[in-house]
């Protein structure tokens, strides 16, 4: 048969390699060997034929004049973007010459591998680079920067990342789409809620904002950023009063329920209305007509749970469903995200056995401090899959780290992007069309093979190519790193113990390209909590030093400024990736702050006024949009935007990189700020 990268016209089939939850099937078309066009598959059962605007424009990037076509080596100053083209080999000699140097001075934990998913495809992105930073011995990495905090607190609920299956949703009559802005970041669950619609479903959206998936809502709640654990405790509090909870389902399949009863006694609606900013009489709606309608459905997204306390709550929203025995009605239940049902075999695919010494662990949310005050000094940072200068938390400490001159920084980018700026190295990356990958999505239940469906541009190389050349330059001998991409997602696929996905062999992936994760185990007889059942009460946060019952704690008020900032993402980036092409700047137009008109008012601030927010940390200049979409008090912006077009639109520059309350997670949303007009 012949490979699709080899057809030089007609259709190929794809996957979305970008990190959202959808996951798209799609089919590319080519002519003369090039993409032409990209469209969703219409077969696949959950894309149905529909992909977002960011991707139908995807040829954009894949083929942008700026796209990186050869390793360069830094002849500026760092940060400065002056760089001279150098061969692969001169590259690799010269990371493999400093990293000797740099183990035999100081060790190799002075060695930081930096990555996160800006594509998804599980070889690329954690399989040859994770044995090779294993057997180098590096720092290791703590991959918290997106939805780890919300994961922990939802494991202590239900044990680990097992939610509702979407496709199940077409007969749920109630969605609540909770922090989460599903129209620009997860299209395909909101078309399910809106077909659901038709049948006679309501869509409820609780946002800080008022913003694209809020307007689409039958009712939209407005809630203060980081109080939605109050709300869903006085949910419960309502719940357990006017006995709509599911006493059979609590007794049969939770632990805690009485304890729980007593315990939300306290939060009074009108007390939790205080809290959260929902008037006292929306409270007792949202509680009735969550105990009523069933199936129910809480979509949890990631927005919430970048707070100090984004554990917490979801810890705290995901015990909801149990109340209303929602688990045991098909579409009903909750979803923050569904990894654990395509777990693979992660460990014959990363090697932590290669992992010889004791090694720290640097939590990727503190790259700025970490590089600047560890006393066993970072001293050379790899960079891959992530765009750090512009997406980690108070990004000019991160920025202040990577000007330091005695750091030897390489980045392997298809770009150069804002992190690319201070590389004393740029290595160019394959794009994923250009790569064999299995995918696993974490919100609907397929597994994808993908195989290539382009040549590699220019000179560049995919990521486990450039790790198995690290690998050689740096003498290691084991047979691992000879494993080509073939046997790499072969032995992934080997599995152990997740008995969703038994039925999945490479072989069987390669005849059928994807393939659903098997339900018919029962998820409520399989539960990964210490006790089986729902853990209304852990005793295991209790001995971890949390409350063993879902319990509203504040977020930090770290300062006296007056607006919290709430810096989400936009709906025609994807991150920071797409944030460099002029097709989606465009489509985007212009960065903006969301402001209450109250505010603004007695601000000064017209719509359309460039507006200066400013604190501790840092500064930048965005668009005010003036009106109701926000509620006093809270200022809202959208989009990881560059700042290599010299505007000064670092949203990053202001966020705090404390730590979330659980997983060492980030809390971009939990910053306060000043406003003022320019
Ligand atoms: N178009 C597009 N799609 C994307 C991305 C993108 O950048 N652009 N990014 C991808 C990635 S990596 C992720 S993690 C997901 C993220 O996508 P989502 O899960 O949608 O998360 P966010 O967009 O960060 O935030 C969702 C909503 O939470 C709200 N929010 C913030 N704080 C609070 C709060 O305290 N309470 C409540 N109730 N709401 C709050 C925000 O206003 C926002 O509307 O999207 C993925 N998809
Ligand atoms: N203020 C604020 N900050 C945030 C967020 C927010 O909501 N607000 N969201 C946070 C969240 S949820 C996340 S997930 C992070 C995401 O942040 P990142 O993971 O940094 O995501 P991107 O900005 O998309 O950057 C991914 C980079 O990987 C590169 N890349 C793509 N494919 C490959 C490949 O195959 N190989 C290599 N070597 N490189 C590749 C792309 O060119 C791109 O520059 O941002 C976080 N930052
Ligand atoms: S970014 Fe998301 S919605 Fe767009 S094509 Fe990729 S997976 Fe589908
Ligand atoms: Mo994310």
């Amino acid at each position: 048969m012949e490979t699709y990268k080899n057809i030089e016209n007609g259709i190929v089939p794809s996957v979305c390699s970008l990190d959202c939850p959808d996951q798209c099937g799609l089919l590319l078309h080519k002519k003369d060997g090039r993409i032409r066009k990209i469209e969703g598959d219409p077969n696949h059962p959950v894309t149905k034929g529909a992909i977002c605007n960011k991707v139908r424009h995807m040829g954009e990037r894949i083929y942008d004049v700026k796209r990186l076509q050869s390793p360069l080596k830094r002849v500026g100053k760092k940060g400065e973007g002056r760089f001279e083209t150098i061969t692969w080999k001169e590259a690799i000699d010269t990371i493999a010459s400093r990293w000797k140097n740099i183990i035999s001075d100081a060790g190799a934990e002075s060695i930081l591998p930096y990555s996160f998913y800006g594509n998804m495809g599980r070889i690329n992105s954690e399989g040859m680079d994770r044995r090779f930073f294993n057997r180098l011995g590096a720092s290791q990495l703590d991959r918290t920067i997106c939805s780890v905090a919300g994961s922990k607190g939802y494991r202590y609920t239900m044990g680990g990342s097992y939610g509702t299956d979407p496709e199940e949703m077409t007969d749920t009559k109630l969605f609540i789409m909770w922090g989460i802005n599903a129209v620009s970041t997860n299209m395909h669950q909101m078309m399910i809620a809106q077909k659901a619609r038709k049948n006679g479903a309501k869509i409820i959206v609780i946002d800080v904002h008022k913003n694209q998936t809020g307007k689409m809502a039958d009712w939209f709640i407005p809630i203060l950023p980081g109080t939605d654990g109050a709300l869903a405790l006085g949910i419960m509090h309502i719940l357990y009063k006017e006995n709509l909870v599911d006493r059979p389902f609590l007794e049969q399949y939770t632990i805690g329920f009485n304890e729980l009863e007593e315990h939300v006694q306290q939060y009074e609606p009108q007390l939790v209305s205080s809290i959260t900013g929902v008037p006292k009489e929306d409270i007792y709606s949202l509680a009735r007509m969550y105990g009523e309608t069933s199936p129910s459905m809480i979509r949890i997204g990631n927005g919430l749970q970048h707070h100090d306390n984004g554990g917490m709550i979801v810890r705290t929203i995901s015990c909801l469903p149990a109340l209303t025995g929602q688990w045991n009605v098909k579409g009903g239940g909750a979803l923050k995200g569904n990894s654990a049902f395509l777990a693979f075999n992660t460990d014959a695919l990363q090697r932590p056995d290669l992992l010889k010494q004791n090694t720290r662990t640097i939590n990727m949310n503190s790259l700025g401090k970490e590089l600047l005050e560890l006393n066993t000094p970072i001293q050379s940072l790899f960079v891959y899959g992530t765009n750090p200068a512009v997406v980690a938390p108070d990004a000019n400490k991160v920025r202040k780290g990577l000007e330091r001159e005695d750091l030897f920084t390489v980045v392997h980018e298809l770009f150069i992007t804002e992190t690319a700026m201070y590389a004393d190295i740029v290595l160019p990356a394959t794009s994923a069309f250009e790569n064999i990958d299995f995918y696993t999505s974490y919100w609907h239940h397929y597994i994808h093979l993908h195989e290539p469906v382009i040549h590699p541009f220019g000179e560049s190389k995919s990521n486990t190519d450039v790790f198995r050349m690290l690998a050689e330059a740096m003498e290691f001998e084991e047979r691992e790193f000879k494993d080509n991409d073939e046997q790499l997602i072969k032995q992934s696929l080997i599995q152990t113990n997740n008995p969703f996905l038994q039925h999945v062999t490479y072989e069987k992936l390669k005849k059928k390209r994807y393939l659903k994760a098997n339900r018919n185990s029962q998820l409520l007889d399989n539960l990964k909590t210490p006790s089986g059942k729902i853990e209304l009460f852990s005793q295991q946060m209790k001995e971890e030093g949390y409350p063993p019952l879902p319990t509203y704690i504040p977020i930090l008020q770290e300062s006296d400024f007056p607006f919290l900032f709430v810096p989400g993402p936009n709906h025609n980036f994807l991150n920071s990736t797409f944030s460099h092409q002029d097709k989606h700047m465009k489509l985007e137009k212009t960065p903006k702050l969301f402001i209450n008109s109250l505010d603004a008012t007695r601000l000064g601030i017209n719509d359309g006024d460039t507006v200066r927010i400013w604190n501790q940390r840092g500064e930048c200049e965005l668009t005010a949009s003036v009106g109701e979409q926000v509620l006093p008090g809270v200022v809202v912006s959208q989009g990881l935007w560059s700042d290599l077009n010299g505007k000064n639109h670092l949203v990053n520059a202001l966020t705090p990189d404390r730590i979330a309350d659980m997983g060492g997670g980030a809390v971009f949303f939990s910053g306060r700020v000043k406003v003022e007009k320019m």
